[in-house]
């Protein structure tokens, strides 16, 4: 199989980090056409800086970078110091960015990009809140139909939520966004919190990284041992999740995820459920399934997978 042409929008974040590393670590499996950034973890300026930061550590200065937009749809931006810190990639210190931002906006070059790539052959892969991709659908709606899939981090079941007790972040900072991407008929994979709650980071699997004993995996060792701090403390866990590698993992080794084709739906009315995904696990209603809502994972393989590819970096 050829590799797989992916937009990445992202909102980095140490974990953001590791899903643009993995997939620009893998030429084989994944074509990265371009990465789009958008506000989230942290504001717009940053998160468009960072994805260049992440870049440059890969060695892959010719990936274009673009920012998209700097607040959600319809809500003032909320974001994620608290657990990303200051710069959003707190942890190793890396230098500032060299290779250039590009020109274009973010939407821009996701429409452009589906209208003239082949149709049904770009795959989006949304590491943060979706209102890059929602207003690309909602500015160009021919576009839908045009895109092979979207897999991306976001939402839960089980597991409720990380930001408030009902939501995950990237849903509720952008839950009109999330609406429309649901609503889209596009085909959807979903990486909620029920499988990256799985993918702890313990202290065998950080020091794995670090023996692999290149720039790449310190960097990213680093960022890891920066928000576990944080998400140890939280869920009194072995190790931090790592969430956003799950959507670039899942391009490579989908063997490695199981999961439900059902209905989700995102709330976006109530001040206390905000951003919850709704997800009929048990079909328990006559609401057509609208996505593949993983639940488990191969959390071993999955880490496996990620040291190895980051080591070639
Ligand atoms: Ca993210």
């Amino acid at each position: 199989m050829p590799p797989r042409d992916i937009i990445i929008d992202t909102d980095p974040g140490q974990d953001d980090a590791a899903a643009i590393l993995l997939a620009l670590a893998s030429p084989e499996d994944i074509n990265v056409l371009g990465i789009t950034a958008v506000a989230g973890n942290v504001p717009l300026p940053l998160t468009q800086k960072n994805t260049r930061i992440v870049c440059e550590l890969a060695g892959k200065v010719d990936v274009p970078v673009f920012a998209g937009c700097d607040a959600p749809m319809a809500r003032a931006l909320v974001t994620a110091e608290h657990v990303h810190g200051k710069t959003g990639l707190d942890g190793p210190t890396l230098p500032d960015p060299v290779m250039p931002l590009q020109d274009q906006h973010g939407v821009d070059f996701i429409i452009e990009t589906l209208r003239t790539r082949p149709s049904g052959t770009v795959t989006l892969c949304p590491l943060g809140p979706l209102t890059n991709i929602a207003t690309a659908l909602q500015r160009a709606p021919d576009v839908a139909e045009r895109v092979k899939e979207i897999v991306l981090m976001g939402g839960a079941y089980f597991e409720v939520g990380n930001i408030t007790p009902a939501a995950e972040f990237n849903i509720y900072v952008d839950p009109e966004a999330a609406d429309i991407v649901f609503k889209s008929g596009i085909k959807i994979t979903v990486m909620p919190l029920d499988v990256t709650h799985k993918v702890l980071v313990t202290p065998a699997r950080v020091q794995a990284l670090r023996e692999c004993g290149t720039p790449v995996c310190d960097a990213m060792a680093d960022m890891i041992d920066f928000f576990e701090r944080f998400d140890t403390d939280k869920y009194g866990s072995a190790g931090a999740p790592l969430h956003d590698p799950c959507v670039t993992a899942y391009l490579i080794r989908p063997d490695l995820f199981t999961g439900r084709q059902i209905n989700v739906e995102i709330e976006v009315q109530s001040h206390l459920t905000l951003g919850m995904t709704v997800a009929d696990w048990w079909g328990v209603t006559d609401r057509a399934p609208n996505a593949m809502f993983m639940g488990d994972v191969d959390a071993q393989g999955f880490f496996d997978l990620l040291t190895e590819r980051l080591a070639r970096l």
